[in-house]
């Protein structure tokens, strides 16, 4: 295989060099994903990061949370960018002029979007705590926290279930972090997208064209966000899944909910009741047994979309998941390849559209294989765990802190000094 130039020295600590990472990046209180593309602060990012800092500055972790949560709506939305007011308005686009969100009440201070990203907060804030409970406890961290995470989770659960089925939707493919899945082609498919001349996309300063969304994706992105900001971020858009991912986070959030209520002497049950339900409703949904995986719902087409994503997989991460042996299988298969292919592909390999370069339509990334490696150390499975995490802590050595990586060859793409890729690295090192 032919490996990216290794842009970390053999003898270099790669703790030493992912902390050094997370150091350039972090600013007054958050971290930015990566200095030139990605120059705000990120929903799901920060809990990703806040899961590395926490082993080597817990106070950092618990801000980088705390900031985020500063940034809530009143009907309790986390939005999915949080501005830094100090960075230039056309530093990243769509930015806060387009959003608007200070011509809304109920919003914070600082401008944000309008859209949302997937709720892997309480499970961050819970290990962040777990990580230095006395710091925790003398700056109040959880009690602070957990009522701004129980309505977060309120409102996903109430103004998101579009069905009614217990399950939450996605009304824009930005709020599923995994922008252009093959899975979102088919509902988009049906979006007219804004001509180029309406866009003003950054992102191409910074990383190649090949490795990113193509303007067709941008124009029906950018059609979508504003229908909706236009709708004052209420009413649905003509995009709406319902995504594993997503409610497998909910499911598992739901659960270090039940611990942190557990911990701050309140009653659980309510927490893991709600973590079944939305477990319960996964399986009569999105669960397909002779695929072997969890397929996405477009609630618009009132379709299952079939298409084999890393999503679809990551219900692996709800404990006492019934399917969780059959997950594992599909993984090992041919479209996954778990025991070579590294980090897990975001998209089936065998898919005649995968391609290995470009963004969320086959490479490999850290923070879904490292939820993949978490549930298959909470289902028992610590052989393949333990082999997952030394080949990707290996990828990364070869990479660097790459956004992205070729499953199949270890070639790294997109942004470079990517904070996740380094706080996870950080995790996994432990
Ligand atoms: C990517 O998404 C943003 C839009 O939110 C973008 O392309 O500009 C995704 O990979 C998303 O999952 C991630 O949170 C974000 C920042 O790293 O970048």
């Amino acid at each position: 295989p032919v490996f990216a130039p290794s842009v970390i020295a053999p003898s270099a600590s790669l703790d030493r060099a992912a902390r050094r990472v997370l150091a350039a990046n972090w600013r007054r209180g958050a971290t930015v994903p990566a200095g030139g593309l990605y120059p705000h602060q990120w929903s799901w990012d920060s809990a990703f990061i806040a899961l590395g800092l926490r082993h080597f500055s817990p106070v950092r972790a618990q801000r980088e949370l705390e900031s985020l949560f500063g940034a809530q709506w009143t009907d309790g939305r986390v939005p999915h960018i949080v501005f830094d007011p100090l960075v230039p308005a056309d530093a990243y686009f769509p930015g806060p002029s387009f959003w608007r969100s200070s011509d809304l009440t109920g919003t914070p201070g600082v401008p944000t979007s309008g859209i949302v990203q997937p709720p892997v907060h309480a499970l961050a804030a819970w290990e962040t705590f777990k990580a230095a409970p006395a710091v925790a406890r003398s700056r109040r961290f959880l009690p602070r926290l957990y009522p701004r995470l129980v309505a977060w989770h309120d409102w996903l659960l109430t103004a998101r279930d579009l069905r009614g089925r217990g399950l939450v939707s996605v009304v824009h493919p930005w709020e599923s972090g995994m922008d252009n899945s093959p899975a979102w082609d088919e509902p988009l498919s049906r979006v007219v997208p804004l001509p180029p001349s309406a866009l003003a996309r950054r992102d191409l300063a910074h990383a190649a064209a090949t490795e990113r969304p193509t303007d067709t994706d941008y124009g029906r992105y950018i059609r979508i966000a504003r229908d909706y900001r236009d709708s004052r971020y209420v009413s649905t858009p003509g995009f709406a899944v319902e995504d594993p991912l997503c409610n497998a986070l909910l499911a598992a959030g739901e659960h270090a909910l039940a611990s942190i209520a557990a911990e701050l002497g309140l009653d659980p049950a309510r927490h893991i009741s709600r973590a079944q339900q939305v477990a319960d409703a996964l399986m009569a949904e999105l669960w397909d047994g002779t695929a072997g995986t969890f397929f996405a719902y477009d609630v618009v087409g009132s379709a299952s979309l079939r298409s084999y994503s890393i999503a679809g997989l990551l219900p692996l991460i709800v404990p006492d998941l019934p399917v969780a042996t059959d997950l594992v299988k599909t993984a090992l298969g041919d479209r996954f390849r778990l025991a070579d292919a590294c980090p897990v592909p975001s998209y089936d390999l065998t898919a005649a559209d995968h391609e290995p370069g470009r963004y969320w339509r086959g490479p490999g990334w850290i923070n879904t294989s490292w939820l993949f490696w978490y549930g298959l150390r909470l289902h028992g499975e610590t052989g393949l765990a333990d082999d997952l995490r030394d080949r990707l802590l290996a990828r990364v050595r070869a990479a660097g802190f790459r956004e992205y990586v070729d499953p199949l060859t270890g070639a790294g793409y997109g942004t470079d000094d990517f904070s996740w890729t380094a706080a996870l690295t950080l995790d996994l090192i432990r």
